[in-house]
Parts: structure tokens; sequence; C-alpha cells
């Protein structure tokens, strides 16, 4: 079956009891045994939930993966996968990322002796050259947070087979309706399912989907033993917003494209960063290895701090607000929201200053859009 299909239908029967065509949430925390170890596929919720395991069977099948693994967010998602490393192991990062990601590369760095460079992802080489007797794994983000590098996975998942390395890809921005970095190589898929996945900003969670048994039964062990899982009710509303993945994201990356186009030719704004403008740097790359570009722009105004408030205040239909991903439109300050991790130093060399704002884009009409980012520029410009 094809993606639409997937996505509607895939783990999500009906149910048998009653023919439920949607989904039933099945909230019980505990399942009944018939004697000592005998019972129906389910124990205890922690362990594992028919709603739970709808939205599993789903996720994997929408990434091209066997198996899934859903979390309480998305940072939990990525400490399971972190949960695989041991100390004195070496990991490979991608400069540009979430904040949030950086965090807690650093917290394993400094508690638990699992070493972390970062390096410039535009070139494939630089992961090659960062590798050592002790790297375990690659993690890439691609679409970057907040810059939209693009990362070349299928060239990335060479060099971690060719050093015995397993490559993970965040693949957050760009949903798997866009990109599939399993079919490109990868070995993990991470997401923070808050975002395009469920769509509609009224959940946090986050998957992990492999093809890969041995990882799954790890990453299993970790999601029952560490118990960071997501509930029925959560489950359920993300399957719900899964459903629509396709449509809305065909919206959100018109939409991008349009605003991406007029913030190019304001003067008050310095730089634009998507990569479905042809001058991208890596716009043909983005095009080989995802079938959109997304919904996720980022741009530079000639401002700093002062100019961006005065800028944030005068939105009207975008919330200024961290996150992405949803129907509306959201706008944020990366230097003091979702990257404030990120020492400013460091932050500022990676391409991150106080002018830079992020947009996640919606599905709203883009000429109201449009004209509330033109009646903020105007306002941040005048006064400046
Ligand atoms: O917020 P949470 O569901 O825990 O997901 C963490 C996460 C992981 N990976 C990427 C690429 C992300 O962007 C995020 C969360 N990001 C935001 C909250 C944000 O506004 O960028």
């Amino acid at each position: 079956m094809k993606f639409n299909t997937r996505a509607i239908h895939t783990g999500q029967d009906a149910d048998p009891t009653t023919g439920a065509t949607i989904q039933p949430i099945h909230p019980s925390s505990t399942f009944t045994q018939e004697e000592i170890g005998k019972f129906k596929s389910y124990e205890y919720s922690r362990s594992g939930n028919p709603t739970r395991k709808a939205l599993e069977t789903c996720l994997a099948s929408l990434e091209n993966g066997k198996y899934c693994c859903a979390f309480s967010s998305g940072m939990a998602a990525i400490s399971s996968v972190l949960s695989l490393l041991v100390p004195g192991d070496h990991a490979i990062a991608t400069e540009d990322l979430y904040g949030g990601s950086y965090r807690i590369f650093e917290w394993y760095r400094t508690h638990y002796g699992i070493n972390f460079t970062y390096v410039n992802g535009n070139d494939s080489d630089n992961f090659a050259r960062a590798i050592t007797p002790a790297t375990k794994l690659i993690w890439i983000e691609t679409p970057s947070n907040p810059l939209t590098h693009i990362v070349d996975i299928a060239a990335v998942a060479k060099i971690c087979r060719d050093y015995s390395v397993f490559l993970v890809a965040d693949n957050t921005f760009a949903s798997p309706y866009l990109q599939q970095p399993l079919i490109l190589g990868a070995r993990i898929v991470v997401h923070s399912t808050t975002k395009y996945i469920n769509g509609h900003s009224d959940v946090v969670g986050g998957a992990v989907i492999t093809n890969d048994l041995e990882i799954q039964k790890a990453l299993g062990y970790y999601q029952n033993m560490a118990g960071a899982v997501p509930g029925p009710f959560d489950c359920w509303l993300t399957l719900r917003g899964l459903k629509t993945l396709s449509v809305r994201m065909k919206q959100h990356q018109a939409n991008a494209l349009q605003i991406a186009t007029f913030l190019r030719r304001h003067p008050f704004v310095e730089a634009v960063h998507y990569p479905g403008l042809p001058d991208h740097p890596q716009h043909d790359l983005a095009k080989k290895q995802m079938s959109g570009f997304g919904g996720m722009v980022s741009f530079r105004i000639r401002g700093g701090r002062e100019e961006a408030n005065r800028f944030f205040k005068s939105l009207k239909v975008f919330s200024f607000a961290e996150s992405l991903g949803a129907v509306e439109s959201l706008a944020c300050y990366p230097a003091v929201m979702t990257h404030a991790a990120i020492p400013k130093e460091k932050r500022e060399k990676r391409g991150i200053t106080d002018g830079t704002i992020r947009l996640s884009v919606g599905i709203e009409d883009s000429e109201d859009l449009i004209n509330d980012l033109m009646n903020a520029l105007d306002v941040a410009q005048r006064t400046a």
C-alpha cells in the first residue's frame, strides 16, 4: 500500500470486539491475566498498550521500518538512542541541531564520559575525518534546526557502513512524508512526534524507528525500563493527526515557499534559509533526497535583539512560540528559546545570531501570513 493509505489504515484495523472503525483508546494501565504466565498480548501499559501499539505500527510503516518504539517526548526518544552508548564511546553530530539535543549530548559527555564531536554536515567528508576507533554513532538532523542545512544521508550512510558506525537521522523537520532516511541507509530514525506527525500542537511525543532487531530489542528494553512512554490518549491524538500528514505537508510547503520568496525580497532581511529556494546552497541535494522542502524557514534581519523583539510583538497571525510543525504558524527566537542551551559564542559561530528568526509556516492562507510578516518587519525596520 502507498503512503497515504498506510497513514490512515496501518495498525488500525476495525476493533475485533465491537467493529469500531476508529482505533479505541485503551486507558487501562493493566490487563487481567488468565493464569501464571498466560495473558492476551498485554500485561501492563508501561510495557505495552494497544493504542500505543497502533501508533508504533503505523509510524514504523511510514518510515519504511519494521519496528518502532513510541516515547512521551522527542527528548525521551533521543535518550533511548543514547542508552545504546557506554562510557568511552564517541559520537559525531551535526553542529546545527536542536538545542535540546546539544544539551543532552553535553550531559552525556560530562556525566557518562561519552564524547561528542560536532561537525559541519554540509560536507560528508567532515564525518569521515572525525571518526575515531571509539566512534559508535553519527547523529544528523536534516533539514537542521534552525538553519535548514541538508546532510547527504546516502553519502554519510556509506561512510557509516565503511567504518561500522551506525547512522541516526532526526527526521523531525522533514516528516516521513518528505524523507525516509532508512531507505537511504540510516539505521535509526528519530522523531519528535510533537511536530509534523501530530501536527496540532496538542501532544508532546517522540518515536524511534529501525529495521534492526538487535537495536529494537535494546530500545524496547529501555522503553520499558525507563518508562517514558506516551499515554493512550496522546497516542490516539497522534494517530488522528497522522492521517492528514500528507495534505498538511503539501500546504505547509506551498506556504513556506511563498514566504521564503517574499522574505528574500524584503530590504530588512539579510539572509533566508529555505531548502526550496534555488539559491539555498544544498537545493539540489534536498531535491534529490526529499520529495518536498517542508515548512520550516529561518531568516536573519538587519538588526539584533531589540529589532527582533519589535518584530515578534507586532505579529498578529503568527504566534511567538517554541515548537513547530503544527497547522498554526509560529515564530521563534532561537537565541533565547530553542537554542539557548548552546553557549552564545558557539551558537553565533554556527550562524545562529541575535538577528536569526525561525518560522514554522502553518497552513493558513498565505496572503494573511505574508501580510502579517510584512507588517511586523516594517515595524521592526521603521524604529530601528
Ligand atoms: O520537544 P520534544 O518533543 O521533546 O522534541 C525534541 C526535539 C527533537 N528533535 C528536534 C529536531 C526538535 O526540533 C525537537 C524539539 N524542538 C523544539 C521544541 C523546537 O521548537 O525546535
